[in-house]
């Protein structure tokens, strides 16, 4: 059984995780920035050196593939992909999306280095900015649904930068990105190596988790609409303070989560003011909104609650609301043939092994709308992500890469 170069992978995660450090020692990445450019570049480097070849699709995926494995196979049937995301949250950690992205590379590397000649090809994969800085999942849902140029021109960033103009600056072309949906038939199967970004397999003391399903995502925009006014000469009564309400808008999110289900989740990490003067009353509050559950039922009756709610809200503060949600990502449930490939890796290893739930969106739950698709967790300490505390045990680190590289082969050669 071919093993994984764990220092190799450590030594590079950790390389990885010093491009985009930010005073606070989180990273901000965030997609099609310097530092995204910056950690993109290193990734082409570490695949020159180990003599793959990277594509870049329309996006900015890359997809990478050996020319030494892909002699020893047939390059023309459907291959077995792998991989992650290398853009973060801002102030995020050095781990998410990194494992995945680094661990599949380690994976080709070592098939490439021994010259391994496999029933299928393999290819490894870097997502385009899956934190959804333009749009949750956004490199993945692009070859599986794809974005009409309509929807791409109208993109705007956390930053409140249009989509096309930073991209264009990054050196993409907008056609090219209007025409990314993959042949049917390109991938064969898919597997992914994430940090579980949970507590449970920590407090469990269980080495591996076997991903069962992907929770639907949705998010957008709550826009409460007032009128600006003297802060000081406005009477209180006669205030129409789009602040006040959007403050009553996030009081409000814990009580609509519960109203639908023990596992649906809301929160806002975001909230603008305009015109945003201190001493002027609000005219307008934008408030992001990200929300999740685990059943397409259940994500639709959390939008349309959550709508509900701000609709009132507005009423009572005679304010008008805009809502602006992005279609939600479906739930994904994942495949049980490669489930069961991940599980007798695992025992084949003597590791402790638990199916297991995703919380956390991924690219594979928009893989696994066109393949067969499993994913893989370890341990996160504390349980703890999207943070400067995220942090994973190397032994874990060895331990998903190792499983990963072994699933691949399993996928590869079934
Ligand atoms: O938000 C998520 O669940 C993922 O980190 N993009
Ligand atoms: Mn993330
Ligand atoms: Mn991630």
């Amino acid at each position: 059984m071919t093993s994984i170069d764990a220092q190799r992978l450590k030594t590079d995660l950790i390389n990885l995780g010093n491009i985009g450090r930010r005073p606070s020692g989180g990273l901000g990445r965030t997609s099609f920035s310097a530092e995204d450019a910056a950690a993109r570049q290193w990734y082409f480097d570490r695949c020159a050196e180990a003599g793959l070849e990277v594509t870049v699709d329309g996006i900015g995926n890359l997809i990478v593939s050996s020319p030494v494995a892909d002699e020893l196979t047939d390059p023309t049937r459907p291959a077995v992909w792998s991989g992650s995301h290398i853009d973060t949250v801002p102030d995020g950690g050095a781990f998410d999306g990194a494992l995945g992205s680094i661990a599949a590379l380690e994976c080709l590397r070592r098939i490439h280095e021994e010259g391994m000649a496999l029933a299928r090809p393999v290819r490894c994969i870097v997502y385009a900015d899956e934190e959804g800085n333009y749009a949750h999942l956004f490199g993945s849902r692009a070859i599986t649904r794809g974005f009409p140029r309509s929807e791409l021109e109208a993109l705007t960033g956390r930053d409140g930068d249009r989509f096309v103009d930073t991209f264009t600056a990054a050196g993409g072309d907008v056609d090219r990105a209007a025409n990314t949906v993959l042949p049917e038939g390109t991938i064969d199967s898919s597997v992914e190596l994430h940090i579980e970004q949970g507590p449970t397999l920590e407090a469990r003391g269980i080495d591996i988790g076997v991903v069962t399903g992907i929770v639907a995502v949705g998010g957008g925009t709550i826009t409460l609409r007032g009128r600006s006014d003297h802060a000081g000469t406005t009477p209180m009564n006669a205030r129409k303070d789009a602040g006040v309400a959007a403050g009553a808008l996030l009081a409000s999110l814990p009580d609509v989560a519960a109203g639908i289900s023990e596992r649906a989740v809301i929160t806002s990490g975001i909230v603008t003011f305009a015109p945003g003067g201190a001493n002027v009353i609000p005219q307008a509050a934008h408030v992001t909104v990200d929300f999740r559950e685990p059943t397409a039922e259940g994500i639709a009756a959390l939008e349309s609650s959550l709508i509900a709610r701000a609709k009132e809200i507005a009423a009572e503060y005679g304010l008008d609301v805009d809502i602006d949600f992005e279609q939600s990502v479906p739930p994904a449930p994942l495949d049980e043939q490669v489930q069961s490939i991940i599980t007798a890796a695992a025992e084949e290893r003597g590791l402790s092994q638990v199916p297991i739930h995703s919380g956390a969106g991924h690219d594979s739950q928009n893989i696994a709308t066109v393949a067969p698709t499993g994913m893989i967790f370890v341990p996160s300490i504390g349980g703890r992500s999207h943070c400067p505390e995220e942090n994973t045990d190397w032994d874990d680190v060895a331990n998903g890469g190792q499983i990963l590289l072994d699933t691949i082969i399993g996928l590869a050669n079934r």
